[in-house]
């Protein structure tokens, strides 16, 4: 690959989500049983074991694998590994039993907090934003098909360069991210930029690993999203761009064929993009 001066750097993004995650992060509340807990670690274990054994594991890539496993903890990169390689088979045990709308992964770089904003809005964005301007609309209804009014659509996404605000230091914070309100229809219409693919960061242990195991380090573009209204269960999802780079190929495995926008050109420079979402009951 080329080098084009502006490639993701480790320190500025993955590294800095495990600050992220630990100062806003909801403890679970009660306490783990001790069989829940011997249940799930001793099947983490035995894959682990199976592993070694069925791939004739040597000790020196035993003791390269303790030295990595430091470097991704002193990197603070345990969220973004985490994330990539592990949480969609989270999501999708949790999405056996959910309906509406499909959801996808959270991923490292959601903030809270960002500011609301009226149902037709502009995100938050430098005076100059590169990327192709893209209007993004839809409406949130319930299982029975009545809007939602007053819902929420706390969005957030990377940039034109594939940077997320907050994880980037040369970004504005809240560049890109904000929580748009639908109307009395459950409407909402959102111009923002069309995001770029996103690059995990090559310089960084979960980069290293990546290009010692030969995979590509790509995520497709994609835009962010926890949809909240009081009653409704939120639903955390991802939207992809129908033809776009990566769409079957994510490094995080986390695309779904209902969560591929297909946009259209306006009349003007604009892409056009439709999504309506079902929020099901709490
Ligand atoms: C991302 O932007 C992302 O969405 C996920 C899941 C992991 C790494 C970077
Ligand atoms: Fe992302």
């Amino acid at each position: 690959m080329t080098t084009t001066g502006n490639a993701p750097t480790a320190a500025g993004s993955g590294a800095n989500a495990t600050k992220s995650f630990q100062a806003t992060r909801q403890h679970a509340g009660g306490t783990t049983s001790p069989e829940r807990v011997s249940a799930v670690v001793r099947a983490v274990l035995s894959g682990v074991h199976q592993a070694i054994r069925t791939e004739k594991v040597t000790y020196p890539e035993y003791q390269a694998a303790k030295q990595w496993l430091i470097e991704l903890g002193e990197g603070g990169e345990w969220p973004l590994f985490l994330d990539v390689f592990v949480e969609h088979v989270v999501e999708e045990v949790a999405a056996e039993t959910q309906h509406g709308t499909v959801g996808t992964i959270l991923g490292p770089y959601y903030l809270p907090d960002a500011p609301k904003l009226p149902s037709v809005s502009t995100l938050p964005m430098r005076p100059n934003e590169k990327g192709t301007p893209l209007v993004f609309t839809g409406q949130v209804r319930d299982t029975a098909g009545n809007p939602v009014p007053g819902a929420e659509l706390d969005l957030w996404q990377a940039d034109d360069e594939g940077y997320y605000s907050g994880f980037a230091p040369h970004l504005p914070e809240g560049n890109l991210r904000g929580v748009i309100v639908t109307d009395a229809e459950g409407r909402f219409e959102v111009t923002t930029i069309r995001p770029a693919p996103y690059q995990i960061p090559t310089d960084g242990p979960t980069g290293n690993l990546i290009e010692a195991a030969g995979w590509h380090p790509w995520r497709p573009a994609h835009l962010h999203l926890i949809v909240r209204a009081g009653g409704f269960r939120d639903i955390t999802t991802q939207l992809y761009f129908e033809g776009g780079q990566w769409v079957d190929d994510d490094v995080a495995q986390a695309t779904k064929p209902e969560l591929v926008l297909a946009p259209r050109q306006g009349e003007d420079a604009r892409l056009r993009a439709r999504y309506d979402f079902v929020l099901e009951p709490a």
